[in-house]
């Protein structure tokens, strides 16, 4: 696959790694098969109007029965490692017993990728909760925390052998305001006070599992968090200031701080006073939730442009995936507004700037000083491609906007960040959550009648990328 031809921005340290990745709900489908039952993503999808189109990921790109055809590509592209998930509904459906045949596949999906040189980084949570547990309270249930610390055991327990990357949650700022508060994706709840009680017991399981897993051995433990340059729209006008404090003690500091630093922010604990965020922290919990990390990962896609003014009359809304009315995510913040700045933007209608990422990765060493390595777990773009006459799929923009983010990485290595891996969002076209299949991010494309898989011009570009990267020596 490698194209000669591809830029490499200079040498890349040793031992960079190179990756793709995906989740469990968005490609493997077979949501009932193998004993596994339904997860919170199952359920929502079923409520009329949650997802674009009626979409479920019921089928999704039936990766679970195509796994090591999708394995093969990942091998073709020459990529070091793969990011997956493990789906807590098939591991552990209802949360009773652990299904062996649910663990049998994530088994046979590890010896696949080890036989191909590949190395597994696996995330126990990217969002789908077995729907037996949300009935119990969900997230705003303390209990949820203490499960989830027993599925991750059992997860290890069946892999720890052969895996040695371990991520407890994917961007949990998503999966407890965007679906407790916004009721945009799974649960669709719309209560700020379970918000924020699920984000305190996404906090405590992360330690839960992070100590648990430390004691049963595993090597390499970390939290992936979706993190954000929160800018004053206008940086001379108090009023956007203070906005962007705000979005940057809820969006970023809620999260690296507990981790880092064992407390939460005073002005964040402020913000969200009325919504009893401090009332629910146990003593203990912070020790427990600061458990050390070995690594951070960051998904990164879009900066935040941030104002405490209501958006100019007439100014042009994002699209709104689906039928369903949304609250803001913002708990404590609502009258904030996110402004365009009038940059070029992708299919998701999120603003292209690839020197976000590189601000954000230097500024993230600069803010905490025990920071662990960072790793970019996730960073792509969605637009509509489509197969051209000629088989391929010729997907310019996605293209460049995956080597202008790399060579962002690239420079801000160069500033002093200690970043150790990048991984494009997404190896497949997959279900884009309240979008269903209407967002395709993959680097590879998915005919969703046929399933076949057909590698984008973004994914050659990406392999020799990643060829030319590894032959260029060591910085
Ligand atoms: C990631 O999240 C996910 O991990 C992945 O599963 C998904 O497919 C991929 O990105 C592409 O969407 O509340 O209106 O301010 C998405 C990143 C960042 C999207 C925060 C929503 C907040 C929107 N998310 N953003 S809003």
């Amino acid at each position: 696959v490698p194209a000669a031809d591809a830029p490499v921005f200079g040498a890349w340290p040793e031992g960079f790694l190179w990756g793709s990745a995906t989740a469990a709900a968005q490609i493997e489908g077979a949501a009932h098969e193998g004993g596994k039952e339904d997860s919170i993503w199952d359920a929502y999808a079923r409520v009329p109007g949650a997802v674009a189109n009626g979409d479920t990921p019921e089928v999704a790109v039936d990766h679970y029965h195509r796994m090591p055809e999708d394995v093969a590509i990942l091998k073709r592209l020459g990529l070091d490692s793969y990011r997956f998930s493990t789906s807590w509904a098939r591991v552990k459906p209802g949360d009773r017993a652990v299904n062996e045949e649910g663990l049998d596949f994530y088994s046979r999906l590890v010896d696949e990728l080890l036989a191909a040189g590949i190395l597994p980084w696996l995330t126990l949570y990217h969002w789908d909760l077995p729907q037996a547990l949300e009935e119990k309270g969900g997230w705003a249930n303390r209990d949820t925390a203490y499960r989830f610390r027993d599925y991750a055991m059992a997860v290890h327990e069946r892999l720890g052998d052969r895996v040695t990357h371990w991520t407890t949650f994917n961007e949990p700022l998503c999966s407890s305001l965007i679906g407790y508060v916004a009721g945009e994706h799974a649960p669709g709840r719309q209560d700020p006070h379970a918000g924020l009680a699920a984000v305190h017991h996404q906090h405590l399981a992360h330690g839960l599992a992070t100590r648990a897993l430390r004691e049963a051995g595993a090597e390499q433990i970390g939290i992936t968090l979706n993190l954000t340059n929160a800018l004053p729209n206008d940086p001379n006008d108090l009023v956007d200031l203070e906005a962007a404090r705000r979005i940057d003690a809820l969006w970023n500091r809620m999260y690296l701080e507990p981790i880092l630093l064992g407390a939460y922010p005073v002005d964040l604990l402020e913000d969200v006073a009325d919504y009893g965020l401090a009332e629910l922290i146990e003593p203990g919990d912070l020790d427990t939730i600061a458990a050390p990390i070995d690594f951070l990962g960051v998904n990164h896609y879009h900066d935040d442009n941030v104002s405490g003014h209501p958006l100019p009359a007439g100014a042009e809304q994002a699209a709104e995936p689906t039928a369903r009315p949304k609250r803001s995510p913002f708990v404590g913040s609502e009258h904030v507004t996110m402004p365009s700045r009038g940059l070029p933007r992708t299919a998701m209608d999120w603003e292209v700037n690839p020197s976000g990422l590189r601000t954000l990765l230097v500024r993230l060493g600069g803010e905490y000083p025990n920071l662990p390595p960072l790793y970019v777990t996730e960073n792509g773009a969605a637009y509509d491609d489509e197969l051209s006459a000629d088989g391929a799929v010729h997907d310019v923009e996605r293209t460049e906007y995956i080597a202008d983010h790399i060579a962002a990485v690239h420079d801000a290595i160069r500033d002093g960040a200690d970043v150790r891996g990048y991984f494009v969002w997404s190896l497949l076209d997959n279900f884009e959550w309240a979008w269903g299949y209407d967002k395709r991010f993959g680097i590879v494309r998915v005919d969703y009648e046929t399933q076949e898989r057909t590698i984008k011009d973004s994914g050659l570009r990406y392999a020799g990328i990643v060829a030319a990267a590894k032959a260029s020596g060591i910085r």
